[in-house]
């Protein structure tokens, strides 16, 4: 087998994918063609462990200007002045960042406060999968059972009782604003270091349209994927009395050589994160995700907490009597993409979890707008009113490839 043909072949038809389909992922996005060349580019054969200026290798002279532009650009992104913050933009992923962040400021067994993975938090927050939950010693709160609201007052209680070191605050399937100024008296008043995981909503709160976490908390970590739609990495902005806890736990504390090629490409996607053209792209995915809501509740299907206020929907399918893994198969077949989730409390298994999460950056990205979330609600419906039917189906992925033809990757890649 020629394995560069092959390797070409499968690569033509992913893209292909993402052309043909509607990417309704929330932790999904499409970058940019700059991003895509710097993640491609000779960068990637240098080693350069260490810092700027602080190197274990020779011939970093570009490098470091590369990183030090990426550091730069992380902060003003959020309007802060290097004299008080850090940005270490090394982490390959937001696991690392996390990662890092725990073992920088705290010793493993520490207490530690998290929504718990199954209210809608993350895996690194404290799953006893993940090692998170295996190294430290996680409590969490969760949602009221009522609103599906973070219940402030119940953290709160909670911090106050378990006295925890940290408190990490940030979601991967909450669909409402996080109030991190609350936070911030919470840890305050509890005495914990304030940690909060933008990953889901960082391009949201750069462009305005979602509170942003500083200076409330004391460490901020991010991927760069998501609404941000930049590379597939992440960074972390710490207070400076931090940074050299956050740097060492980084390197040499848990990565080697940090990837240049797409501390290159995160640069980039800041740069444009800072335009105004982005500051659109994020306003298009709240009013997405909004007018989403609106037209699946008018079709009768129940979203936890009733609605969102950012870029993502998470579907309660118990009234259509089918669970999320089978609704997220059977819009794949029609070419949606989506993911099966659970919600609060749920009564099911994480296998087969009664939710569906949906999410508008990858959509918005492309240049779709209200107009176009009707006929995506319109063809979601379709396929799960009618589940199980194959005719319906097919038609339906038609429809989906008429839409998408209307908005080629070409324009946005
Ligand atoms: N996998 C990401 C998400 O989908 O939210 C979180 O790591």
């Amino acid at each position: 087998m020629n394995l560069s043909k092959k390797i070409k072949e499968l690569i033509n038809l992913e893209v292909d994918r993402q052309q043909r389909g509607l990417i309704l992922i929330a932790s999904e996005n499409y970058c940019s063609a700059e991003v895509l060349a710097a993640m491609g580019s000779p960068l990637s054969n240098k080693y350069s462990e260490g810092y700027p200026g602080k190197r274990y290798y020779s011939g970093n002279e570009h490098i470091d200007q590369i990183e030090r532009l990426a550091q730069q650009l992380a902060l003003e992104m959020f309007n802060l002045k290097d004299k008080d913050w850090h940005a270490n933009v090394q982490p390959h992923s937001g696991s690392s960042a996390n990662l890092a962040v725990y073992l920088g400021v705290l010793k493993p067994g520490d207490k530690i406060l998290a929504m718990d993975l199954a209210h809608g938090g993350h895996l690194t927050h404290g799953s006893p999968v993940n090692f998170s939950g295996k190294l430290f010693n996680f409590v969490h709160y969760g949602v009221d059972p009522k609103t599906n609201l973070i219940d402030y007052k119940a953290v709160e209680k909670i911090a106050l009782k378990e006295k925890p070191k940290m408190i990490v605050c940030g979601a991967t399937a909450y669909p409402r604003t996080i109030d991190f100024k609350k936070f911030g008296v919470i840890a305050k008043k509890s005495g914990a270091i304030l940690v909060a995981d933008i990953s889901h909503i960082a391009g949201l709160i750069v462009a305005g349209v979602h509170p942003s976490p500083f200076p409330y908390a004391d460490i901020v970590t991010s991927t760069t994927h998501k609404t941000l739609g930049g590379p597939r990495s992440a960074f972390i902005i710490c207070r400076t009395e931090l940074a050299k806890e956050i740097d060492k736990a980084i390197f040499p504390g848990l990565q080697g050589g940090p990837l240049e090629n797409m501390i290159a490409a995160k640069a980039l996607c800041f740069n444009h994160a800072l335009t105004n053209d982005f500051k659109k792209i994020q306003t298009q995915t709240i009013k997405n995700a909004r007018a989403l809501a609106t037209e699946l509740i008018k079709r009768n299907y129940n979203l936890v907490s009733g609605g969102t206020d950012n870029h993502l929907l998470l579907l309660d399918l118990r009234p259509q009597k089918i669970n999320g893994k089978q609704a997220a198969d059977a819009l794949e077949t029609a070419d949606i993409f989506t993911n099966a989730n659970m919600i609060p409390f749920d009564p099911a298994s994480p296998f087969a979890p009664s939710g569906l999460r949906l999410g508008t950056p990858a959509l918005s990205t492309r240049g779709m707008k209200e107009k176009e979330m009707k006929l995506v609600a319109e063809l979601i419906d379709k396929v799960l009113r009618n589940f199980g039917s194959t005719r319906i189906t097919k038609k339906a992925k038609q429809e989906v490839t008429q839409l998408t033809k209307k908005f080629p990757l070409s324009a946005v890649r």
